[in-house]
């Protein structure tokens, strides 16, 4: 068996049984799909995951890519190219692609539910296949001209990257230098250094089309300061004729070094140059419009998903992992019979601290993906229109919610969690014969990479709570309201539900103290400071209220199939439900009552620390 340990009765569980996404199926731009599509497409993907995707994980990781500077070129390991090659041909590209582009017509739940199988058993594969995917955003805003391009980069399956990040421009992209001048021919030349930018170079696809974020000028641009003064140009790595796709020229923009990494090793990150290398990097303004920050953040919101969906992927096999070595790892005694020095030796599943930790683990893996698939119902009404403008309208709010949820939450947890999946194995977990120590060092970039943690709280209480005046907020504790308020769960969920409305009174009182510290700073502007130190644990605690709401709504699930009684293959399924959602509730929604005090009692000493004494 590979490494990678698939839980596709969890996805069944939450798309068929929680959410219902069977009822969306088979209707306009979702008529050729049905619930056996969607089973099938799941079931086909996971022999693929665990098999030959898997295969390559380990071996790509010990024998990474080779950058050679004499050509600006890469070599990715043999054994990754047959992965990908048996993904490409499956044609599972096509499964985030609209109909018009050659999709299959599937909705976002089923396409990240799909998605979570690839990302877990080796995430790069997924990365270099965001050709078509990125396509889709050039087609939707380029020029009539441009949309062909679009169909070329599906058709001849180029790869494609988002390039924003420079030297001094991470977090900050409003920093970046890399300009772009005017030419004659209404085409533009690049010049600058982009760091960081995945996949910019690969020996899989003959093309690549560089989405790249650059600072305009030339006659009658105005040269603006921050991301509005960005715009967004495609720049492909060889020119091509536009009719046919026929390759021409080398374009002017070289990668210039590949990074030795952690983790994450089989996917390239490139230094990209354009203009640097005696050729001009020619690249063409996107839709022939100045509006690129507003264009790459439609590129950056899937990528955002994306990641949160990656590390939440590699928390479950992690923690499915560590689970059959503790069925099987025999060590001491049962506590009650410790002094017995002749008592039978168990395995160690039998000690409290070790169930503890497996059943926290299995809390963040399995409430996480019902949160990342929650958050993609929203999609699915945005993907098929299916609603009034204001029920669509507040689904896309509540999409841009969640999705720093989905993201920082995500990654945040994974790490920790996947810490604790090595430490289930002992010694043995540090060791490269199990998958852990990998999935740990790949699992890491997620709360790095399109937007750190700070990022996202920043995004989450600035944009998505305070700018949006809190109205996707009041849904989603609406939400929340009526599930604690329902007499659900058959009177077994009654002390879970208690907890989840304190935890619910929790986060909505720190929010409410920092609401107020962002008011109380239009007197003394210092007190903004006080927000800032706060915003990742009100991030991290709404996504522990998530978590906890959504593993209830599935015990409640469970309950009632339970009661209408389920088969023997499933009982254990629907116990493990109401045993981990109770766990949750009782072990972790409490701790936001003292997190809810840390912020109403937020001061600003930290900041007055000088950086000497620190
Ligand atoms: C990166 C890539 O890290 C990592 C790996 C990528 C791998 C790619 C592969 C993808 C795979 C795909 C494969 C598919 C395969 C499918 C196969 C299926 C099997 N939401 O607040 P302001 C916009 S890339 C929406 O003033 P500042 C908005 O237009 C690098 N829009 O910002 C706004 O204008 P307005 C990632 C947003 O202070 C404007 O920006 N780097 C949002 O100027 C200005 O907003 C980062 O992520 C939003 N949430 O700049 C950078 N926010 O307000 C992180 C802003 O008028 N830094 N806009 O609407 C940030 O995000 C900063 O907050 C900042 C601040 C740069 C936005
Ligand atoms: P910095 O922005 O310098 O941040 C350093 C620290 O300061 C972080 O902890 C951060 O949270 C904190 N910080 C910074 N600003 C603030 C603030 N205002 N408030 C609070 N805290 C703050 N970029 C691309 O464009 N395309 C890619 O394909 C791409 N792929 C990548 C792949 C890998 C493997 C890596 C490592 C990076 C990649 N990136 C890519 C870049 C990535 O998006 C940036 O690294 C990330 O946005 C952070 O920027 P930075 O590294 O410059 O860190």
């Amino acid at each position: 068996m590979g490494h990678y340990k698939s839980n596709v009765r969890d996805l069944e569980f939450n798309l068929f049984e929680v959410l219902g996404v069977q009822e969306r199926l088979g209707k306009g731009v979702l008529a050729e799909s049905d619930e056996e599509t969607a089973r099938g497409v799941l079931s086909e993907l996971n022999k693929l995951a665990v098999g030959p995707l898997a295969e390559s994980f380990a071996d790509a990781d010990r024998n990474p890519p080779v950058y050679d500077p004499k050509t600006f070129s890469v070599k990715l390991p043999e054994s990754f190219k047959k992965s990908y090659e048996r993904l490409y041909e499956g044609e599972w590209w096509r499964l985030g692609l609209t109909n018009d582009l050659g999709g299959f017509g599937l909705p976002p739940t089923v396409q990240w539910a799909a998605s979570e199988l690839i990302l877990g058993a080796n995430p790069p594969l997924f990365m270099y296949l965001a050709g078509p995917n990125f396509a889709m955003i050039v087609n939707k805003n380029g020029t009539d001209e441009q949309k062909r391009w679009a169909q070329l980069m599906i058709d001849k399956a180029w790869g494609a990257t988002m390039v924003l990040t420079e030297p001094d421009a991470g977090s900050d992209v409003g920093a970046g230098r890399t300009k772009a001048v005017l030419q004659e021919d209404g085409s533009w030349h690049l010049d600058g250094v982009k760091r960081f930018i995945t996949s910019a170079e690969q020996d899989l696809t003959e093309n690549i089309m560089h989405l790249v974020l650059a600072r305009p000028e030339g006659p009658g641009i105005e040269t603006k300061p921050g991301t509005k003064g960005l715009s967004l140009f495609l720049v492909p790595k060889f020119h091509f004729d536009s009719e046919t796709g026929e390759l021409g020229e080398r374009n002017g923009a070289y990668v210039t070094g590949v990074e030795h990494k952690m983790g994450i090793k089989a996917s390239t990150t490139c230094e990209l140059t354009f203009g640097q290398h005696g050729v001009p990097a020619k690249g063409w303004l996107l839709g022939e419009v100045h509006d690129g920050i507003a264009q790459m953040f439609q590129v950056i919101e899937y990528a955002r998903m994306m990641v949160g969906t990656k590390a939440i992927a590699t928390l479950s096999t992690g923690y499915l992992n560590a689970l059959e070595f503790a069925k099987e790892r025999v060590q001491g005694a049962d506590l009650p019979n410790m002094l017995d020095k002749t008592a039978p030796r168990v395995t160690i599943t039998h000690h409290p601290d070790v169930r503890r930790s497996l059943m926290l683990q299995k809390a963040y893996a399995e409430g996480l993906r019902a949160v990342y698939l929650y958050t993609a119902t929203y999609q699915d009404l945005l993907w098929t229109g299916d609603g009034s403008e204001d029920e669509l309208k507040l689904a896309e709010r509540v999409n841009d919610l969640l999705l720093p949820i989905v993201k920082g939450v995500g990654s945040e947890r994974a790490t920790e969690q996947l810490v604790q999946s090595l430490q289930t194995l002992g010694g043995s977990g540090f060791l490269q014969d199990y998958p852990i120590e990998q999935y740990i060092r790949d699992a890491k970039i997620d709360s790095l990479y399109e937007g750190t943690t700070a990022i996202q709280s920043l995004d989450f209480f600035f944009r998505k709570i305070v700018r949006d005046k809190g109205q996707a907020l009041g849904h989603i504790a609406n939400e929340i309201t009526k599930f604690i308020d329902a007499e659900s769960g058959n009177g077994r969920l009654k002390n879970e539900r208690a907890l989840l409305k304190q935890a619910l009174e929790d986060t909505q009182g720190m929010l409410g103290a920092m609401i107020g510290q962002l008011t109380s700073s239009q007197e003394d502007p210092k007190n903004i400071n006080k927000v800032g130190q706060h915003t990742v644990r009100l991030l991290m605690s709404a996504g522990d209220l998530l978590v906890g709401w959504q593993l209830l709504r599935a015990a409640e699930v469970a309950i009632a199939k339970l009661d209408a009684g389920a088969s023997a293959k499933d009982t254990p399924f629907y116990e493990g439900k109401i045993a981990v959602a109770s766990f949750f509730a009782k072990t972790v929604l409490p701790e936001l009552t003292s997190r809810r005090a840390i912020v109403e009692a937020a001061d600003n000493d930290l900041m007055d620390v000088p950086e000497a004494a620190f």
